[in-house]
């Protein structure tokens, strides 16, 4: 039997035999499959599955009074009955006893593909439909480039699908520079689902027509694509002085689009004194940013001129709003790309994320396709996304974001399904001292990953084959029926079922179901969609000839498109979302704040996790966290294109020859990676694809600690956020900080500790 099946790297072909996923084959119009897939058939039934209920140890015996146990006690299975039964009681208590605030369902990441299925959106859903919940604003991906973008330039959520597409650049752009590099990994992942990998072809299309590229990046891989391009191989975090540096020039130099700035943009004036060094006495020249960067000033120079002689496209990466004041270099990009005048033509202008998603640029804009109704939360409570360890340790404390004051809630309780907060939150040790103040932590996993084994009650959900859903991502064109194709493990129940079964142990089932079983939400979900196709043009068919097809793929598009064209052939007829409608290379409403690390105009101010600080003298690498080529975040490491990737079971690092000949490290050592907030161990890919001074450890290794629940002890296997900083951006964005980060190396002598994370935690019998 053979029946397609969406994920978020891609669509396959799974074959199934005797019961058992055996095969997952790309379906055969996809350009660039990903090999993520052949993770799943031995990675579903792992030793790493929830196969039964279980409460730790000390929440069974005495609740929320043995709360520092967690993530150290072992679990104890029950039965579902009375799983359900306690985590209903505990819900139902903390919304009477504290109000609905007081727990926190914000529940962040990325689930699995299915969007009936889709775990966060069925948290949300259950924990409406008894009163609310404390939520997030923003995302990990993308919160300081968010918060920016609509002062600067608009929406990033209205201009991402958007984007000028592919096709258009071949035909028009000459010259292709990005900040961050095109790592064509990253494009393996769409939301929602990959229906055909086209990336890396049309940059090849691009590299064939003769496009020059420029790839702005510690790390010369991240243009791996693209043997001849430009390597600019500058620090992390300084970013934001080499764009300043090249308006410098095009100001300097007369270059700039005058005509462009006078009619599309307000506050040249502003930026310029500021560049030129009006303001401050320091002209943000080449020379000035040169050494900040470490790069040659001329090259600089060279390629500012070479970016207004040509029909230039500048994009940028969005790891690099992942930072502190990670605001500024969205922010600086949309004044160089303004200055350079491109914006809106075919072939130049501003890219925002190409090759972050599979369908940035693509040109397949689909429409929003079916999606689980949430519900109403009354509650008004929320956190930027990355503040929560910050929110459970200070209740009732202030903070500040974009723009407004608010205070964090007092949480009691959280909530979480599809997704893990030890994988994606920074300062791991931070959290685990965070993760101790709530009286009950619940949640649903398919896998022990740390946030469930750091949980009071974990109930063990069904991953996407073993459940019916509808696979459908807005900007991939393609709708699939994705059907059970093998029963659930154990006894993994889907999350739906789960929250069917405590909503009505907390007395209404109605609010929540609203009567409809999995097919007759799938049928209703697809149907209420056919409005939002129809605007896009698109036409359904009946769902019932959509399930025994099982595939849809829509028209695409009649005319490629090209990013705010219309705003640059008649700017008022086609204002922009800022407050003048227009570009603001100086932001009147953003200078009122008076946040000084994220003032009017793009400012370079150095942090402390640079390179160029005093700080790097005691950590003196810089360590950057890429999104992983072999999994989706910490998704299916335990499955083996990841587990393939290990070095001697630990996550690999890429260093510098002369770092690592400076600390006595070969290739493939196994090396101590420490700062001031933990240490991880990590396996060394001597290359020098990476600069001096830089280190490269994707994220998701899966946290395994040497002292399981223990503040500070050593993390086995690599996950990097044992060593990111947990602090905000800026107070406009409150954006994650992770690419902020100074560490040390040293090789490990010692015996190397057993890779314990893959198994089950230690279960014992009941108390
Ligand atoms: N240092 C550093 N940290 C980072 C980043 C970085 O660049 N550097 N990047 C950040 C970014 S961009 C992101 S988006 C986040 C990602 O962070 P997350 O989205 O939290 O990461 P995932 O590993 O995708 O976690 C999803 C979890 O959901 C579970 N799951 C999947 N399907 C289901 C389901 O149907 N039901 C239930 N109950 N569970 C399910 C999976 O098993 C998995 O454990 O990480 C962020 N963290
Ligand atoms: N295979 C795979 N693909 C994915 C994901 C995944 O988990 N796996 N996750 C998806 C998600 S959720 C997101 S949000 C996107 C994220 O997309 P991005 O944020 O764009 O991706 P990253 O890999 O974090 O970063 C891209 C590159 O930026 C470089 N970089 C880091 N710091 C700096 C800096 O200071 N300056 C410069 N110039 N370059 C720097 C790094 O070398 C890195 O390779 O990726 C998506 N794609
Ligand atoms: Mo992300």
């Amino acid at each position: 039997m053979s029946s397609i099946t969406t994920t978020h790297w891609g669509s396959y072909r799974a074959r199934v035999e005797n019961g058992r996923l055996v095969g997952m084959d790309p379906v055969e119009w996809d350009r660039d499959p990903s090999p993520i897939g052949q993770s799943l058939p031995e990675g579903i039934t792992a030793p790493a599955r929830v196969l039964r209920p279980a409460v730790r140890r000390g929440f069974l015996e005495g609740g929320a009074a043995s709360r520092e146990g967690r993530g150290s006690e072992p679990f104890v299975e029950v039965e579902w009955d009375e799983a359900i039964a306690l985590v209903a009681a505990h819900v139902d208590r903390v919304r009477k006893t504290h109000g609905n605030s007081s727990i926190f369902g914000g529940s962040y990441g990325w689930s699995s593909a299915g969007r009936f299925h889709h775990a966060q959106s069925q948290v949300h859903r259950f924990l409406n439909a008894f009163g609310g919940y404390t939520y997030v604003r923003d995302t990990y991906s993308n919160a300081a480039g968010r918060r920016i973008l609509p002062y600067a330039i608009g929406e990033l959520d209205t201009l991402r699908p958007k984007q000028t597409n592919w096709s258009v650049l071949a035909e028009h752009c000459e010259l292709f520079v990005s900040f961050g590099g095109l790592p064509t990994r990253n494009a393996q992942v769409n939301p929602g689902g990959a229906n055909d990998h086209a990336v890396p072809y049309w940059i090849d299309q691009l590299a064939q027509r003769g496009v020059e590229f420029v790839n702005v990046s510690p790390v010369r891989d991240d243009m791996g694509t693209v043997p001849s391009a430009q390597w600019l191989p500058l620090r992390p975090g300084s970013d934001t002085a080499v764009m300043l540096a090249l308006c410098h020039t095009l100001i300097a130099e007369g270059l700039y689009d005058r005509a462009f700035v006078a009619t599309h943009t307000v506050g040249f004036d502003r930026f310029s004194d500021y560049v030129l060094g009006r303001t401050d006495g320091q002209p943000k020249s080449c020379e000035w940013a040169a050494p900040l960067a470490d790069v040659d000033a001329q090259a600089l120079r060279t390629l500012a001129r070479r970016m207004a002689a040509r029909r230039t496209l500048v994009n940028i990466a969005w790891s690099l709003q992942r930072a502190l004041q990670g605001e500024q270099p969205f922010f600086a990009l949309v004044a160089l790309t303004a200055l350079l005048g491109q914006i809106g033509t075919p072939g130049g202008g501003i890219g925002l994320g190409y090759s972050a998603f599979n369908d940035i640029g693509n040109g397949r804009n689909g429409f929003s396709g079916p999606r689980l109704p949430q519900g109403r939360n009354p509650v008004p409570d929320f956190i930027p996304v990355a503040r929560i360890s910050d929110m459970l340790l200070n209740p009732g404390a202030p903070f500040e974001y974009d723009g407004k004051p608010y205070v964090y809630p007092d949480i009691r309780l959280i909530y979480w399904a599809g997704g893990n907060a030890f994988h994606h939150h920074q300062d791991i040790n931070k959290l685990i001292r965070a993760w101790r103040r709530p009286e009950a932590i619940f949640v649903h996993e398919a896998y022990w990953t740390a946030q469930a084994r750091f949980a009071d009650v974990v109930l063990p959900a069904t991953v996407m084959v073993e459940r019916d859903d509808i696979g459908s991502a807005s900007g991939d064109g393609f709708m699939t029926a994705m059907k059970r194709l093998v029963q659930p493990i154990g006894q993994a129940r889907d999350d739906y079922d789960i929250f069917t079964a405590i909503s009505a142990r907390m007395g209404d089932e109605m609010a929540f179901t609203e009567g409809r079983d999995v097919m007759q939400w799938l049928k209703f979900l697809y149907e209420e969609s056919f409005g939002r196709a129809e605007s896009m043009g698109v036409s359904l068919p009946p769902f019932e000839e959509f399930w025994a097809r099982g595939h849809l793929e829509y028209e695409w598009p009649a005319r490629p498109q090209v990013l705010l064209e219309g705003f640059r052939a008649d700017p008022a007829a086609h204002p922009l979302e800022t407050p003048s409608g227009r570009i603001e290379l100086f932001s009147e409403r953003l200078h009122a704040y008076g946040y000084e690390e994220c003032p009017g105009h793009p400012v370079w101010h150095p942090s402390d996790e640079f390179l160029g600080d005093a700080r790097a003298r005691q950590f003196p690498l810089h360590m950057i966290t890429p999104q992983p080529a072999t999994r989706l975040h910490s998704q299916y490491d335990h499955g083996k294109v990841s587990r393939d990737s290990k070095i001697q079971g630990r996550e690999p690092m890429k260093m510098n020859p002369d770092d690592a000949a400076a600390r006595g490290i070969r290739h493939h050592d196994v090396v101590r990676v420490f700062n001031d907030r933990g240490a991880i161990l990590a396996g060394v890919i001597v290359t020098p694809d990476v600069r001096t001074g830089v280190v490269q450890l994707s994220t998701g290794a899966w946290y395994d600690p040497l002292e399981p629940g223990l503040v500070g002890t050593l993390d086995k296997h690599g996950n990097p956020n044992v060593l990111t900083p947990d602090r905000p951006s800026s107070r406009l964005g409150q954006g994650c900080a992770a690419q902020s980060t100074l560490v040390q190396v040293e090789r490990w002598n010692g015996t190397l500790p057993e890779i314990t994370a893959f198994g089950p935690p230690p279960m014992v019998a009941r108390p």
